[in-house]
C-alpha cells in the first residue's frame, strides 16, 4: 500500500508542486484548500495517477478541518506518514499602525491557527501509526522582521516556535517536526498579500531570480526522505540573490 502525504494549501503554489512531485514518486494524496476547482484540476493533470482525496476546507474552520479527516478511509490514515502545514498567507504591507483589523484576523487565525487545528486532528493518526513526519512551513519572516512585514512575521516567528514545541512533545512518538523556512518566492503569496493587484505583486520578484515551487517541493522530498534515525529540524533556504529577509543583490 502507497504511503499518504497530506498537503494543506494544495491548490496552488508550494502546495501544489509538492503534491506534483510527491504524486510522481507514488505517494497517495490527501490535499486540503478552499478552492475545489483548483484542487480537481491538479488531480486530473496529475502525470502519474495516485489515489488523491480532495478536502474542501478552510484551515480556521476547526469543524471542517475535523471532519475533512474524519471522511478519509482507514486505508487513507492508516498509510499517512508525513503532514505539509503549508496553507497561509500575507495580507497588506504597511506601517504597524495602518494595518487593518482584518488583515491581522485573517494572517492569525490561518497562519497560527489553522496550523494548530490541522495538527490537532492529524497528530492522533500519527501517535497511532506509530510514527510520522510534520513539516511546517514558516519563512524567512518567521526568522527576520523586515519594514512593513509586522503581523505576518508575527505569525511565521509563531510557527517557527511551534516547530520547536512540536518536535519536543512528540519527540516519544517517532514523529518528526520540520520547520522549513523559504526566502521570495514567486506564486500567488504576492498577489493575495496586495489583494489582487498583480502589477505590483510582479515587482516582488522584478531584477532577479527568485525561488519558485518547485525549488520547495524539491527541498521537502529530501527533507521527507531522511533516514528514519535523521531529521532536518530546520532549513532555510534563498533564492541566491537574496542575503536576508529585506536584502537582494542588485
Ligand atoms: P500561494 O498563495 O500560492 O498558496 C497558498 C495556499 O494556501 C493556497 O493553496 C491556498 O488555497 C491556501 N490557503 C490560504 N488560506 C487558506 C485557508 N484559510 N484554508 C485553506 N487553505 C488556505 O502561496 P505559497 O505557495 O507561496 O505559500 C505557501 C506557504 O508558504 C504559506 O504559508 C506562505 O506563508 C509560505 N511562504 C511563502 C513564501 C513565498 O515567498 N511565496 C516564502 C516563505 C513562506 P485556497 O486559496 O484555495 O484556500
Ligand atoms: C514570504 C516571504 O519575505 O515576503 O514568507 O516574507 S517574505
Amino acid at each position: 500500500m502507497a504511503k499518504f502525504i497530506f498537503i494543506t494549501g494544495a491548490s496552488s503554489g508550494f502546495g501544489e508542486a509538492t503534491a506534483r512531485l510527491f504524486a510522481d514518486k507514488g505517494f497517495g494524496l490527501v490535499l486540503m484548500a478552499r478552492r475545489k476547482d483548483k484542487l480537481e484540476s491538479l488531480v486530473q493533470a496529475l502525470p502519474r495517477k495516485v489515489e488523491a482525496h480532495i478536502l474542501v476546507a478552510d484551515v480556521r474552520d476547526q469543524k471542517a478541518v475535523s471532519a475533512g479527516v474524519d471522511s478519509l478511509p482507514s486505508h487513507v490514515t492508516k498509510n499517512l506518514s508525513i503532514v505539509i502545514n503549508n496553507a497561509g498567507l500575507a495580507v497588506g504591507k504597511g506601517a504597524i499602525d495602518q494595518g487593518l483589523i482584518d488583515d491581522w484576523d485573517r494572517m492569525v487565525d490561518t497562519n497560527v491557527k489553522g496550523l494548530l487545528y490541522v495538527s490537532k486532528r492529524i497528530i492522533p493518526i500519527l501517535k497511532e501509526n506509530g510514527s510520522g513526519h510534520i513539516v511546517n512551513v514558516a519563512s524567512i519572516a518567521g526568522k527576520e522582521v523586515y519594514p512593513g512585514g509586522n503581523v505576518y512575521c508575527a505569525t511565521k516567528h509563531a510557527v517557527d516556535a511551534l516547530s520547536r514545541a512540536m518536535r519536543i512533545d512528540l519527540v516519544d512518538h517517532k514523529i518528526k517536526v520540520t520547520n522549513l523556512a523559504p526566502g521570495a518566492a514567486e506564486t500567488e503569496f504576492s498577489i493575495v498579500r496586495f489583494k489582487g493587484d498583480t502589477e505590483k505583486a510582479k515587482s516582488v520578484y522584478s531584477g532577479y531570480d527568485p525561488l519558485v515551487a518547485k525549488d520547495i517541493a524539491e527541498t521537502l522530498w529530501f527533507i521527507c526522505t531522511r533516514p528514519a534515525h535523521v531529521n532536518i529540524n530546520d532549513l532555510t533556504l534563498m533564492a541566491t540573490a537574496q542575503a536576508s529577509a529585506a536584502v537582494f543583490a542588485d
